[in-house]
């Protein structure tokens, strides 16, 4: 019998430890990383599996450390494809989303050649993976156990006094926790109201405050250009939500944008912690696409725990509809909808362990007639599971990673020449076929037809999911056709793009007809004229002895 584990997240699971796909190939088992570690375990990953990544990096935090992405694909397939991305970490202490990112890349890096969905994926997808998009604050949070970490490391000076962050919480009585002092006012022996909270910490620079000047100042998932200074975030320097000077006045935020501003994504995941749930961007009208996102949270209530339903946003619904996140406030995904026409960007909540939430958590440290002071110090396992139990929220997410990979639109598409077109393959009369290869979402733009200098011919209006195009078409090429092969390529930056060449036969034989031989025959290719081969095909030979226009038996077309 195996042994069963059971481990309760904010429901209970229960697995048995075959099922634990076990993350073997990282130097770090079983621990969280620190920013120099995630960065050896990236590099490690990356030679391992050569030909499918590349590491590079998109910019620097505050502190100039690279905010280091990894674009995986086969290269050996150079076509542009369609992309996906996953950022994790733009909350310090949401480190379990680096977790899950290093275990998707490991999965992706160790799949591919051996596991037939996942070679597909990374041969037709690029996939963009940003390990954390906030490294200072990860280098805080696991070396100074900071676990209540949210913002960037940008330095501020709360309390006027010319230093900056001169006074953070602290471990004061080193047990390994920063607790939470939480006051009430006693208002008699059975009920009390909340008043405040404070930390512990120590007047670090004895200037007679405890805590006033603390470290972290920009929320950096308020501090986007959509809808930012949206009610949702604050104005406060000192507030955990505080939305920065001015949109993407960080560098880690400009780094995101400039990344972004480079790619078009139809789906994309924004890793966070502290509550199970799945959130998509909504305005003042509810869901910014309402049907399909109804659909995307169906799909998520079938491959995620129930946990992801409670407290999470969907499949939750009151008299007046579903429960959304209010508004556009500056938020990562509120930017990748508004700004760059990303249809599904989705700020994935990963993890949140409701017994931290208990009462009996909390430890009564003063009691008296006037007042009542809990202590709390769960903050870590409010965001994060214990070491031991990374691998398996992996196994219970991976899921919805894959789901991802699925959901990117990519085209299927058949071309065939057509009779008719000009000798001088000016003009090519083309069949096409162009499936949208996605269970949900849309081709967003335009199929377009074009050259390998850009130039747009010919286009059809986006697919919807599933849909299938069938249209005959002549197009004017805009270059000499007497050059061979000449590639067209058609899609979008959504889709990715399929190259049609259009080539010249190779055949030095032909089986063809003349007027006079009624019997097929396989001859050497006849010296120039117009041979018909059948009722609906003709062949044309130049002078030069070059086959320029014929059917698919005789114009090749092969699909890169
Ligand atoms: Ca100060
Ligand atoms: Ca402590
Ligand atoms: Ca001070
Ligand atoms: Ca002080
Ligand atoms: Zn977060």
């Amino acid at each position: 019998m195996p042994s069963v584990l059971k481990i309760t997240f904010e429901t209970t699971f229960e697995t048995t430890q075959e099922n634990i796909v076990l993350s073997s190939n990282l130097i770090y088992e079983d621990q969280y990383h620190d920013y120099e570690m995630m960065s050896d375990e990236v590099d490690n990953i990356a030679q391992n599996a050569p030909g499918i990544i590349e590491v590079f990096s998109i910019g620097h935090s505050y502190l100039g450390k690279d905010l280091l992405a990894l674009k995986i694909t086969n290269e050996s397939i150079t076509r542009q494809k369609a992309k996906t991305l996953v950022v994790a970490h733009h909350h310090g202490r949401e480190q379990i989303t680096i977790e899950m990112a290093l275990r998707f890349i490991l999965y992706l890096a160790n799949g591919f050649g051996h596991d037939a969905q996942i070679t597909h994926y990374v041969n037709s997808l690029e996939i963009y993976v940003i390990p954390t998009l906030n490294p200072d604050a990860l280098d805080r949070v696991i070396n100074e156990n900071d676990f209540w970490l949210r913002k960037n490391l940008h330095p501020y000076d709360n309390d006027y006094d010319e230093e900056s962050d001169e006074d953070p919480i602290d471990d004061a009585n080193g047990d390994g926790w920063i607790s939470r002092y939480d006051v009430y006012d006693r208002v008699d022996e059975d009920s009390e109201i909340y008043l405040y909270s404070y930390y512990e910490g120590i007047d670090d620079d004895g200037d007679g405050e405890f805590n006033e000047d603390e470290i972290g100042y920009v929320d950096l998932n308020r501090n986007y250009d959509a809808g930012w200074g949206g009610s949702g975030s604050s104005g406060d320097p000192t507030d955990q939500t505080y939305r920065g000077r001015r949109p993407f006045s960080e560098p880690e935020t400009q780094a995101m944008r400039d990344f972004a501003e480079q790619h078009r994504f139809a789906m994309a995941f924004s890793l966070h912690s502290g509550i199970n749930a799945t959130y998509l961007p909504s305005d003042d009208n509810g869901y910014v696409e309402p049907e399909l996102y109804d659909e995307v949270f169906g799909d998520f209530a079938d491959i995620l725990p129930n946990s992801f339903i409670t407290g999470g946003r969907y499949e939750e619904t009151t008299e007046s509809g579903p429960i959304i996140e209010a508004n556009h406030f500056g938020k990562w995904s509120d930017w990748m909808y508004v700004e760059r026409n990303t249809p599904v960007p989705v700020c994935f909540e990963i993890f949140h362990d409701s017994r931290v939430d208990d009462a009996s958590r909390y430890t009564t440290i003063l009691e008296n007639d006037t007042h009542l002071i809990k202590e709390w110090h769960d903050i870590y396992g409010y965001f994060n599971p214990p070491a031991s139990k990374i691998d398996l929220l992996w196994m219970i997410i991976r899921p919805a990673f894959i789901y991802l990979l699925d959901m990117i639109p990519q085209l299927d598409v058949e071309v065939v020449v057509l009779p008719n077109a000009s000798p001088d393959l000016h003009d090519i009369r083309l069949g096409v076929n162009i499936g949208c290869d996605a269970p949900r979402i849309s081709s967003v733009d335009p199929i377009f037809v074009k050259t390998t200098t850009g130039e747009i011919i010919h286009s059809w209006s986006a697919l919807d999911a599933g849909a299938l195009l069938h249209d005959n078409v002549t197009f004017s090429l805009p270059f000499d056709a007497s050059i061979s092969p000449f590639t067209l390529l058609i899609g979008n930056n959504y889709t990715g793009f399929d190259s049609i060449i259009l080539e010249r036969s190779p055949l030095t034989t032909v089986t063809y007809q003349t007027p006079s031989n009624t019997q097929s025959s396989t001859e050497p290719i006849p010296s120039s004229g117009v041979y018909p081969l059948d009722s609906s095909i003709i062949l044309i030979v130049s002078s030069t002895g070059f086959l320029v226009v014929a059917t698919i038996a005789i114009i090749y077309i092969r699909r890169r």
